[in-house]
């Protein structure tokens, strides 16, 4: 068995300080004496990093010379957050870390506040990518994750004059936590044409030549496992021109601006992560970005994979590759031109490797959010890619034919070309042609994949194809990092910290639900963290939230069918009721801090209409004298991965309401019921499932079902359309100017009153507030509602990306973890 500390971690603190001096002194040049909290972050990363690294060399020669199956991550983002806290907490190093800093005079809280988050993502689908990696890592999978090293990540947001403000994230300036492999880069091309040709037996070969080359080059990020001895990689390509600084030509005749143009034009590739979630743009830099990241990571796998001197018929027995969505899609494509046209195998033998490599796994249903590419720029930046995808989908089309015959209506359905003005490339339909399975992230949404969106394909490729795995989040990150005293009161009771790697384990806490003490201590944790967050709020907002009030919580990326218009509109309607009210009866009421935090998409005026409406709000609510305490409307600025380990273990109640249906899966659901909060959802996604874990007794539902949406919706438009008796009143006071210049709002109103209310704002209200009300009075409850709270943690085994992790191994990539 293995035993932990033999090669990682530090032997003593006194070791570490060691380190985190040596580092000061040499690398950063300083001394110990103008050592500030910046120098002092830097330095301690740089110990931590140095015996990560020796981890991650360790794991990298084990993986090679055990030559099992290989997984392989391909996703455009990777929500990492911070590394400093996560590498101590992993690698066992913490409380040494934390007496050495003492010693030399920092608190280990201020040095982990001066890391900048990785923000290399925008939302549920790039966070979802980091959970992967850490369960990778704590189950000892041989699995790296590829992605783009972008010099901006996710813009950083401030709020002037109630209004978003999109500040751009530069995160490079110095970054402990990756390590460029200058000798590790790959040409890519772009443009050129296609030339056919013969080889020495005749057969027709495709060479793709001319246009431009890009250069790529790797930057490796240890991610290290929860107390196992594999620290796997995250690699993530940055681009540079292929001739290096200059082009020198152009540059001795003279040409100095264009020489530099043309570098700075190759660095553009990764120069900046697409700050939309859920809304496909088409813009070509973004289809750069994929071919560029897709076509370096996949050169990559292939070398590595030719290493082992195998038959290509073996690849997919050494390789799995998951499609994180689909973003990476062109890689079924590129590895199909790798083994035609470089490697010279036929073209079923090549298909059948690829689709047996891949696997899709779809995390939205939106039809705003579904891939296409138009095939002129196609055709353009990738000609012999479109030819491919064109043979791909005469292939498909013929054995749709053999199957269904005469069936015209069903070709032109399942087409992977659009045959639309233009014509575009359907990346879903490639994705799903090009893998052996595809997942949906929730039982909800992999039905209403199999039913609706992807119906045709699971009567053609036959049920078997299609499956669910329900998505889940870490509990080192979400529980034991966000939560220490909450990850520590768990395992004084249940002996040790066991749950961490088998959260399952969590259920030996409910035999604990009527201990005096513990219950006690339950709840003193939920109100310190409580506080916490009312220090935050004082500190950047200069606002007093009373800590005894319900802490009432939506932080996500701020989107329509997510619905914080309804939540502030529930808000508004809270308000106005209180305000009717006399001095008397407000004293019975239920105080109460509605906070609210997310970014909008910068082009997304709706979402950014919905920011503006919760601030001004705020603005008259929050300094109504006749309100007080009872009532505080919070937006909370730039909410992010470090700021979401603050906020979700001080939630009460937090907010999950998407029009059902709409929702992939969630994930923020998991980790705030984790941290001992209740939610109020919608039956959509992974609240469905959460329901059925911890008991319906224990979560508040409300609103239509996913069946009815369809029908509620042809209702708007076709039949006759009544807005809600009390929506219609917060509309009124919005329109009176209670919240300020009452014309900002129209667009809000006229989405539900006059253009169909698409998501079903109007229809779902009275049940919210209902709902809201009935929170309300099951807070006072407080003995009822600790109970509650212990249930849910207690039952949210299920809900682990290690879980996940395995379902994925076992189902999908068929792939085992490296016993050591
Ligand atoms: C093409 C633009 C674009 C960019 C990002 C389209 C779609 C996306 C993502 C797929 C959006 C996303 O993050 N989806 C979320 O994925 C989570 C992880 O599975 C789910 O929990 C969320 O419900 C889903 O919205």
């Amino acid at each position: 068995a293995w035993t932990r500390n033999k090669f990682q971690g530090f032997q003593n603190k006194d070791e570490f300080e060691k380190e985190v001096v040596r580092h000061v002194e040499t690398t950063l040049a300083r001394s110990m004496f103008n050592c500030d909290e910046t120098a002092a972050y830097s330095a301690t990363s740089l110990a931590l990093r140095d015996r990560l690294i020796l981890e991650w060399n360790k794991t990298q020669q084990r993986q090679t010379y055990r030559d099992s199956k290989r997984i392989y991550y391909l996703s455009l983002e990777f929500l990492m957050g911070r590394a400093l806290d996560n590498a101590m907490l992993n690698i066992g190093a913490k409380s040494v870390a934390k007496d050495g800093l003492n010693e030399l005079g920092f608190r280990i809280e201020d040095i982990i506040g001066q890391e900048h988050d990785a923000a290399l993502g925008n939302g549920g689908l790039g966070r979802l990518a980091a959970c992967f990696l850490d369960s990778l890592a704590s189950l000892n999978f041989p699995a790296w994750g590829y992605g783009l090293r972008y010099r901006y990540g996710i813009f950083k947001q401030e709020i002037i004059d109630g209004y978003q403000v999109e500040v751009p994230d530069y995160w490079l300036d110095f970054n402990p936590w990756e390590f460029p492999r200058h000798d590790v880069t790959v040409d890519i091309q772009f443009g050129g044409y296609v030339r056919k040709g013969q080889d020495e037996n005749g057969k027709t070969i495709a060479h793709w030549e001319g246009g431009e080359i890009v250069q790529a080059v790797a930057y490796d990020v240890p991610t290290p496992g929860y107390d196992t001895p594999t620290t796997n990689n995250l690699r993530l390509w940055s681009s540079k021109a292929a001739s290096g600084e200059f082009d020198f030509q152009k540059f001795n005749s003279g040409d100095y601006e264009s020489s530099v143009a043309d570098q700075q034009r190759a660095e553009t590739i990764s120069a900046v992560l697409y700050p939309n979630d859920n809304l496909d743009r088409g813009k070509e830099l973004r289809l750069k970005q994929q071919y560029f990241w897709v076509a370096a990571s996949l050169y990559d796998i292939v070398r590595r994979f030719k290493k082992s001197k195998r038959a290509w018929s073996e690849f997919p027995d050494q390789i799995a590759i998951q499609l994180n969505d689909t973003h990476p899609t062109l890689a079924v494509v590129e590895l199909q031109r790798i083994l035609v046209d470089i490697e010279g195998l036929d073209w079923d033998d090549a298909w059948k490797i690829v689709t047996t490599t891949f696997g899709y796994t779809n995390h939205t249903v939106l039809p705003e959010a579904l891939e296409k590419w138009p095939v002129t720029l196609v055709q353009k930046l990738l000609p012999r890619h479109l030819q491919i995808i064109y043979d791909v989908n005469l292939f498909f089309l013929q054995s749709v034919e053999k199957k269904f015959p005469n069936d015209r209506d069903l070709l032109s359905r399942v087409s992977i070309i659009e045959e639309s003005q233009p014509k575009m490339v359907r990346m879903a339909y490639l994705a799903i042609v090009g893998s052996h399975k595809v997942n949906g992230v929730a039982e909800l949404h992999s039905d209403l994949l199999q039913t609706t969106l992807f119906k045709d394909f699971v009567t053609i490729f036959g049920a078997d194809k299609f499956t669910n795995v329900t998505n889940g989040v870490t509990p080192r990150r979400w529980l034991h990092q966000a939560n220490p005293r909450l990850s520590e009161l768990i395992a004084s009771k249940i002996g040790g910290h066991g749950f961490l790697k088998d959260l399952t384990a969590l259920n030996k806490i409910e035999q604990f639900v009527d201990d005096k003490a513990f219950r006690k201590e339950w709840a003193e944790i939920k109100y310190a963290n409580k506080v916490r967050l009312a220090k935050y709020i004082k500190s950047t907002l200069d606002l007093n939230v009373n800590p005894s009030a319900l802490f009432d919580v939506q932080v996500k990326r701020i989107h329509e069918y997510k619905r914080q218009q309804l939540n502030i509109f529930g808000a508004i309607h809270r308000y106005l009721t209180l305000k009717a009210m006399s001095p008397e009866e407000r004293k019975k009421q239920q105080p109460r801090v509605s906070i609210y935090g997310g970014k909008a998409a910068p082009g997304y005026w709706m979402a950014k209409q919905i920011i503006h409406l919760i601030n001004s709000v705020g603005a008259v609510v929050n300094k109504d004298p006749d309100i007080g305490d009872l009532l505080k409307v919070i937006f909370l600025e730039d909410y992010n991965v470090s700021k979401a380990e603050m906020i979700i273990p001080a939630s009460d109640i937090s907010e999950h309401i998407s029009t059902a249906g709409t929702e992939g899966s969630g994930t923020s659901n998991m980790k705030f019921v984790l941290n001992g909060g209740l939610i109020i959802g919608t039956c959509d996604g992974a609240n469905i499932e959460i329901t059925r874990e911890i008991g319906q007794e224990n979560i508040f539902l409300f609103g239509n079902l996913s069946e009815d949406v369809e029908d509620l919706r042809h209702a708007h438009t076709y039949g006759t359309h009544t807005i809600d008796p009390n929506l219609t009143k917060v509309f009124e006071a919005i329109q009176s100017g209670t919240f300020g210049e009452a014309n900002d709002f129209n667009a809000l109103i006229s989405a539900v009153r006059d253009h169909g209310d698409y998501y079903l704002v109007s229809d779902d209200f009275q049940s919210y507030i209902d709902t809201q009300n009935m929170i309300d009075t099951e807070y006072r409850n407080q003995e009822e509602w600790v109970t509650k709270s212990i249930r849910s943690v207690a039952r949210m085994g299920f809900f682990s990306s290690d879980r996940c992790i395995n379902e994925y191994a076992e189902v999908i990539w068929n792939a085992e973890p490296l016993a050591v």
